[in-house]
């Protein structure tokens, strides 16, 4: 400013003496239009986003020239999910702004928390695999890793859930309905993604696809910014537009519907998530969704590299890309297209350079959500890839006679599922075509060797290794449970806030009664806080004081929602038969979304409405028992409910639940987990020590040992009183007055297959819950549990899990 032009006048209104709030409001006014005055919650959060993106934007610059200028090797990350969340409070705490950000908003009378919390959910995922790239990105940029997210920018992300008299109701999630202040788009990055048609021979004998249809893939950019601000990486969205948006003869002749036909088709493909998880979404336009974005992404990740390093032959030194499960798997048919159509190499080199650049991460072994397509499908949409596959398939099938495998060998290493109706396999083509699959937790891992790859793994023994998932701490710590954050500085100093394993400086304090006073102050406070929320948003009144036992995570028939149903009722019998006992009380919480399609995960919600109906109002329980189901679990819920969690319930059938993420997140706030030896769940025990943990029912191994053996669940209810009664209760009617026979199909399942080993497990599961109670009992033994699992799952940082792929998979580190 000239020094002798007189000072501006402040003025009257809002005189922010601040110069962030100068710049809040000056990017209210010249971008959003509106003045402090008119402003609007959703001005105010768009004028904030928009003023601390410009210190965003700075640093992503210079983090992708830093990259550039030392020809570093990059990363992609290729998923068909990310589940990012909200990105304000994450984003200002990463730049460590958050103080100021709410003392500038302050002085313009602005609460940051709650325009934090209009922020809508990105919610452009299913659940735990959309989950764990978002802290993978988070993770990445932490580590200083120059690294792409590659997905697509749905419209409609995760549908909102509602519970009408019950009953679960889908509605559109509308994340863009104010505009989205996170976004960039590239018009300058758009590549063309074909479909259909035929394939040609050239002159020179080379393969020459002419697709009959093709869409645009314009890329859409948000920012990653990583711990401390020290790097921000990009994720990369895909959205669609036709070539030629509007067809001006058919317009001109009066035709407006088929005019524009061609923009309807391209905005389809990117319409929508595919709402299934754990089974495969299997109609034509989600193998379209996954053909566009992988083609987009890795035409964008081949051009990157050949425009810096000259030779697409290096790619395997300068590009390692992750398959995130089999949904991008296709990506290996496309690299192999541009390899040998456009860059013409030959089959043998495009091949090694192929497997030389990916890597496939496997999450889950459920036969059913192994994705295949018909063939005829896939040849029709894809005929070029159909080709190279078949020589893919030539060529493995080769190796695997040469090593000795027989014809049932043979069958399941095919590309091709020839039982039946004639399928593509990705999973084995994912297998095939990388240097690294791999698993999400131990005992996952080892299942896989087993299991579903046994034949591929003896073909390829290197191939197969472990990587257990790992969740933030910055969202799922520090930004969620900032009390907690508070104290452990004050004990063990700053030093987990880079770190998470020096949490486990905090076992030296865990018998300490100050500390248990502290940290069962805090966990009392967000008790409190859900309690308030449910409150306002529920119209129900919980006890603070109580045990929350939470169940929160899809709902599936594996995850055994209904197992803690049942035992809910057998616990209210219990209750209203001998009220005398010493009961604690209890509130169990559920939340969790079921796929549209899923009958029997409706059925659970439903169920678990109508328990909570009858017991909440049942005077004979009073406040002993209290059951909540909340509506619309997303992950902003979710920061919300950990933090006040005394009890995890992580209780899958063993050998079914590949890893879990949620387990370490309730852990990492001090809840102590009552779970099976499944996924993930088993190397936390290992860290806390089984005296910090309630574990109980079937080994994996003793899953499959049952059910070759000829399991009859019939027997095993009749001989358990509690589950006998419980069953009964359910299958004719006491939670369904209104219509008895609702569950009667549900129970029968129970006694006829119970492929869950719901009635198998029950009996343990209800003796680990009373074991719950008694040292629930003991306050001074559960907080000092509750310190020991803070202090020991600090290992389940996603960095600790980046740090092994960058060094094992993906060679940068
Ligand atoms: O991936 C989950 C596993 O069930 C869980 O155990 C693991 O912790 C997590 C991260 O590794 N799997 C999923 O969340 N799967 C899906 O969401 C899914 C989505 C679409 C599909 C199939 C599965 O077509």
């Amino acid at each position: 400013m000239n020094a002798l032009a007189p000072a501006p006048v402040a003025p009257q209104t809002h005189a922010p003496a601040d110069p962030l709030a100068e710049q809040i409001l000056d990017t209210l006014v010249h971008r959003i239009g509106k003045d402090a005055q008119a402003a609007r919650p959703h001005d105010w959060l768009a004028a904030t986003i928009l003023t601390v993106r410009n210190d965003i934007i700075e640093r992503w610059m210079a983090s992708t020239k830093a990259a550039h200028a030392a020809g570093a090797k990059r990363v992609y990350y290729l998923s068909l999910e990310f589940l990012i969340g909200r990105l304000l409070r994450d984003a200002i705490a990463n730049l460590g702004r958050t103080d100021e950000i709410t003392r500038a908003l302050a002085s313009l009378g602005v609460d940051l928390a709650e325009i934090e919390e209009i922020e809508p959910d990105a919610a452009l995922g299913n659940g735990g695999l959309g989950r764990l790239a978002a802290c993978f990105m988070e993770s990445m940029a932490t580590l200083e890793l120059p690294a792409y997210g590659y997905g697509i920018r749905y419209v409609n992300g995760m549908f909102r859930q509602r519970i009408d008299d019950g009953w679960q109701v889908e509605l559109p999630e509308t994340w863009l309905a104010h505009g989205n202040p996170w976004e960039f788009e590239r018009r300058e990055s758009a590549y063309l993604v074909g479909f259909g048609g035929e394939v040609e021979t050239t002159d020179a004998g080379r393969a020459h696809w002419k697709p009959a249809e093709a869409v645009q893939a314009i890329a859409v950019d948000t920012p990653a910014v990583g711990w401390r601000g020290k790097r921000v990486n990009t994720l990369r969205l895909w959205t669609a537009r036709a070539l030629d948006p509007i067809r001006l003869d058919a317009f001109n002749a009066g035709d407006h519907e088929r005019a524009l036909q061609g923009q309807v088709r391209a905005e389809t493909l990117v319409r929508v998530l595919y709402p299934a998880d754990s089974t495969p979404a299997g109609q034509e336009l989600r193998l379209r969704q996954e053909y566009f974005f992988s083609s987009a992404s890795i035409q964008d990740i081949v051009r990157r590299h050949v425009q810096y390093f000259g030779d697409v032959r290096t790619l395997p030194d300068k590009a390692a890309i992750q398959l995130n499960d089999t949904h991008p798997a296709v990506s290996v048919a496309e690299l192999m297209r541009l390899l040998i159509d456009h860059h013409e190499l030959d089959f043998d080199e495009a091949w090694e350079i192929t497997k030389g650049t990916f890597g496939y991460t496997n999450h889950t072994l459920l036969p059913e959500a192994l994705e295949s397509w018909p063939l005829p499908l896939f040849e029709r949409m894809l005929p070029r890839h159909m080709q190279l596959i078949y020589a893919i398939n030539a060529r493995v099938l080769r190796e695997a006679r040469r090593s000795g495998a027989d014809d049932r060998a043979v069958s399941t290493i095919s590309l091709i599922d020839e039982g039946g109706e004639r399928r593509v396999r990705m999973a084995n083509l994912a297998f095939a075509g990388s240097h690294s699959v791999n698993g999400v937790a131990a005992l996952h891992t080892d299942l896989m060797k087993q299991t579903v790859f046994a034949d591929l793994h003896r073909l390829y023994p290197e191939r197969i290794n472990n990587k257990t998932n790992g969740i933030t701490p910055r969202r799922w710590l520090q930004q969620c449970n900032p009390g907690l954050c508070g104290i452990l500085s004050d004990v063990i100093g700053p030093g987990f806030l880079d770190d998470a394993e020096k949490l486990s400086e905090l076992n030296a304090h865990a018998g300490d009664a100050a500390l248990q006073e502290h940290v069962a102050g805090v966990k009392r406070a967000n008790k409190e806080a859900l309690s308030s929320f449910l409150r306002d948003r529920m119209k129900l009144r919980l006890d603070p004081d109580a045990l929350f036992d939470v169940q929160i995570k899809r709902i599936h028939e594996y995850k055994r929602q209904l197992l803690n149903l049942v035992e809910t009722v057998a616990l209210y019998d219990q209750i209203r038969s001998h009220p005398e006992r010493d009961w604690s009380p209890r509130v169990k919480i559920f939340a969790g979304k079921a796929a549209s399609s899923y009958h029997n995960a409706k059925l659970i919600i439903k169920l678990a409405n109508d328990i909570a109906r009858r017991v909440n109002t049942d005077p004979a329980v009073g406040e002993l028992l209290k059951v909540v189901f909340i509506p619309n679990y997303n992950v902003s819920l979710a920061e919300k409910i950990i933090p006040a969690a005394d009890l995890s319930e992580q209780i899958s059938t063993a050998g079914m639940e590949a890893s879990g993420t949620g387990n370490m997140k309730f852990a990492l706030n001090g809840a102590l987990t009552i779970g099976t030896l499944d996924g993930a769940n088993i190397e936390i025990k290992d860290r806390v020590g089984d005296e910090n943990i309630v574990i109980f029912g079937l080994t994996a191994e003793e899953v499959a040992a049952k059910r070759a053996n000829g399991y009859v669940p019939r027997a095993m209810i009749e001989g358990s009183r509690e589950l006998a009664q419980a069953v009964k209760a359910i299958a004719t009617g006491v939670f369904s007055p209104d219509d008895p026979h609702r569950y009667r199909d549900l129970m029968n399942g129970l006694y006829d297959h119970d492929w869950f080993m719901v009635a198998a497990d029950f009996d343990a599961y209800h003796s680990a819950q009373r074991e719950v109670d008694r040292r629930w009992g003991d306050q001074p033994g559960w907080r000092a549990s509750a310190i020991r699992n803070i202090a020991n799952v600090g290992w389940f940082s996603s960095d600790r899990t980046i740090a092994e792929y960058a060094r094992d998979i993906w060679g940068v580190m």
